[in-house]
């Protein structure tokens, strides 16, 4: 199922909700990239800030850029991409996102404001409603884990008291047939356990029908082999303020309102339902990864225990463990947290420790608004605080690799770009004690404040830094000196040993065994406990190594023994039809791009490598008619490819890059794919949002809005300069 179009009236405007002032909308920033979405009430100041085009352009409004030049070859399409995505930058020098697709983020932000009586925004709860209507399944009403999901009992429960607490009234049409959809579930009892814990916050559910999350691991030496600080780090900072909640059975006092909902989200009455029966319950529909017999056993065990055998001491013990754990990360995110989830239930646990007023909380309150993200929809919350260094490194990557960074239009747009980069590398580690590694020297997915390293996103703003800092006109800002630290992070984040060697993984070098998946808690992820080796991330760390060592010569034997290792692991990975899973982005086409990019950088193509060979068919084999490429996020759930109803821009582009990159013989094939990505161009040189890009731990999809300008413009422009004698037709 793709997208619905945008089609006005947009629903919300059917059933005739409310909706703010599109024209009152302005998206603030900082020098690192916070961009936070502000409603100006005032009339002088609206008209002291026009609106910018990246601000008309996400509300649905009239951008005002002009209609371009018709683009006859696939370097004017390519530069009439460019004028127009230069525009979307903003002054700081990034490429702001709408990081939408999740939908089981919103329950988080309103239940940390509900329990903590913090206001909402009277604008936000308008836009919230709005979004949520926008988006709700056209046929049944509900909501499922993403926004192109089938409806599911976790997003149709969350999103239902979203509403419900943003102020929609429960006899509202919209409200009435999510609810009705929810009762054909079954009700919120079969809600997967985080919606079960946000049930529960919210005094909408009971603790003892939630399955343990306990807090006391962290109290175990750190050699246990399955110690928290082993876990991927989303994981384990998710599972740390849950366990304090848990522990402490948080939740909200009841009021009418809460009173209401509790008979609205069942099918029988509130009172009457024993919870303790429906830990393992879990609707069917939900369901991507069951639970172990070994998990179901553990659980149960906990259950007991937590009632008759653990000691006051040890509760109150690991409390003191979490709690310190919780200030050390928002000491290194400055409140951000490593995501939304962790961000929401971090705050509310500092509520509870230092109470409304302390500087903490406070803190907290301010940094909610970055998550939130105000669109042509209505509001939504985002994955991320943003996507902005990894945004703003590809966008600078494929301004110099088609060659147009020379062109004098666009070195304000480089210059700028990197401006950001260098404000955006980390500058200090974490305190000690965090269970985190360095990351100084190094570059984050979004904002330095956010304080996570990724490998790939230091690998591809290293390569973006490095190409920028090649153009003539431009002073280079990051040295070489602080370039090394982040090589020397890059080197030790290598997997050795037993766990996938010469491997990158994402965040950290893998620290626990892959059999810890087998208590996977969360039933509607996959591949969440640990981390994993990945193919994207190791193809952009051997990309950026490569530039770099054919850049400077700093621990060059350790930099090229990497690489080798590297492209061992990726070769090793690919399957028996040639291609490669992409973990990040939908999904063989996606891996395939960043594959044969890291191949090629070896000398490796077509003409001389089977590897590269098998890639490319396996891509030539799955042209479309029309000569585009389009994947279905079904390929991420399944492992296999599956095609989308319709060939896709970016998955078109992505295919392209590759076989361009592998030096692929049959130009025809790449021909007709370049020419499906021109006739999708619009006269203003953009193209309009099609299928959902990204993923997540298999099963989550989640937008990347600027794939679709940056990969086509690079497609175009890299065929124009290999191919200068090619025509089109
Ligand atoms: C991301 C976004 C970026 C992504 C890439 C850099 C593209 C990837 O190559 C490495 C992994 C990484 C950093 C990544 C990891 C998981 C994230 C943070 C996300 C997909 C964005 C949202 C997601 C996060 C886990 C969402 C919150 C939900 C939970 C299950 C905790």
């Amino acid at each position: 199922m793709s997208r619905p179009a945008l089609t006005r009236p947009l629903r919300s405007e059917r059933v005739g909700l409310a909706q703010t002032d599109p024209l009152r909308w302005r998206l603030e920033t900082d020098k690192v990239g916070r961009f936070n979405w502000v409603y100006i009430r005032d009339d002088d100041e609206l008209k002291r800030r026009p609106q910018t085009p990246y601000e008309k352009h996400v509300l649905g409004l009239e951008t005002g850029l002009p209609e371009l030049p018709k683009a006859e070859t696939p370097y004017d399409a390519a530069l009439n991409g460019l004028r127009f995505f230069k525009e979307l930058q903003l002054d700081k020098g990034l490429w702001a996102c709408r990081y939408g697709g999740p939908m089981f983020l919103l329950i988080g932000v309103v239940a940390a404001h509900y329990l903590t009586k913090t206001p909402v925004p009277e604008e936000w709860k308008i836009e919230i409603i709005r979004y949520l209507t926008n988006t709700a399944h056209p046929i049944d009403g509900g909501w499922g884990l993403h926004s192109e999901d089938k409806s599911t009992v976790f997003g149709t429960a969350c999103n239902y008291v979203v509403i419900r607490l943003m102020g929609m009234s429960p006899d509202h049409p919209v409200a009435v047939k999510a609810r009705t959809t929810l009762h054909k579930f079954g009700g919120a009892v079969g809600c997967p356990h985080w919606g079960k814990v946000f049930l529960s916050i919210l005094n909408l559910y009971e603790w003892d029908g939630v399955n343990p999350v306990p807090p006391d691991l962290w109290v175990l030496p750190d050699w246990v082999p399955f110690h928290p600080g082993k876990w991927w780090v989303h994981c384990r900072q998710v599972y740390l303020p849950m366990g304090y909640l848990y522990s402490e059975k948080v939740k909200a006092p009841l009021d009418p309102l809460l009173e209401s909902l509790r008979s609205e989200l069942y099918i029988s009455s509130y009172d009457l339902i024993d919870f303790s029966k429906h830990r393992n319950n879990v609707s069917e529909i939900d369901i991507y990864y069951p639970h172990t017999k070994i998990l179901n056993f553990l659980n149960s065990a906990m259950v007991i225990c937590e009632k008759f055998l653990r000691p006051d001491w040890l509760k109150k013990k690991a409390k003191e463990v979490v709690v310190d754990l919780i200030r050390k990360e928002n000491q290194n995110s400055d409140f951000l947290c490593v995501g939304p989830i962790n961000n929401v239930l971090n705050a509310i646990v500092i509520f509870c420790e230092e109470g409304p007023n302390s500087k903490s909380f406070l803190r907290h309150k301010e940094r909610f608004a970055d998550f939130m993200y105000m669109s042509e929809e209505g509001m939504l919350m985002m994955g991320t605080n943003g996507v902005q260094c990894w945004d703003t490194s590809f966008a600078l990557q494929t301004i110099c690799t088609i060659g147009a960074g020379d062109l004098p239009e666009f070195r304000e747009t480089v210059k700028k770009g990197l401006e950001f980069l260098d404000n955006s590398q980390f500058t200090e580690n974490c305190v000690p004690g965090s269970y985190r590694d360095y990351r100084l020297g190094c570059w984050p997915f979004s904002t330095k404040d956010q304080g996570y390293t990724v490998s790939d996103c230091t690998a591809e703003a290293l390569k973006a830094v490095l190409m920028v800092q090649k153009l003539p006109y431009v002073e280079t800002l990051v040295s070489g000196e602080r370039i090394h630290p982040a090589i020397d992070v890059l080197l030790s984040l290598q997997n050795r040993g037993s766990f996938s060697p010469g491997s990158f993984a994402s965040y950290e070098k893998i620290r626990g065994t892959p059999l810890l998946e087998l208590l996977n808690p969360a039933e509607v992820f996959g591949n969440i406990m640990v981390e994993y080796p990945y193919v994207e991330c190791s193809d952009s760390v051997v990309i950026g190594l490569s530039y770099f060592r054919d850049h400077s010569s700093y621990r060059r034997d350790e930099v090229v023994q990497a690489i080798n290792d590297a492209v061992a692991y990726i070769k090793s990975e690919q399957d028996i039809n040639g291609g490669w899973y992409g973990s990040w982005g939908i999904c063989f086409t996606y891996a395939a791009m960043f594959a044969i990019e890291a191949l090629s950088y070896q000398g490796e193509v077509y003409a001389n490598s089977d590897v590269v060979r098998k890639g490319c068919h396996f891509l030539a084999k799955r042209q479309e008619a029309d000569g585009g490429w389009g994947e279905s996020y079904r390929s991420c759930e399944t492992l296999t490819y599956v095609p989308h109803e319709q060939s896709q821009v970016v998955n078109t582009a992505w295919a392209c890059l590759a076989l361009m990159l592998a030096g692929y013989p049959d130009v025809e094939v790449i021909k007709r794919g370049i020419r499906l990505i021109m006739s999708r161009q619009q006269p203003n040189g953009e193209w309009k949002q099609e299928g959902i890009e990204g993923v997540f731990n298999r099963s989550c999809m989640i937008e990347y809005p600027n794939y679709k300008f940056y990969f086509p413009i690079k497609a175009l422009g890299i065929f124009a300069k290999k191919y200068p004698n090619v025509t089109l037709n």
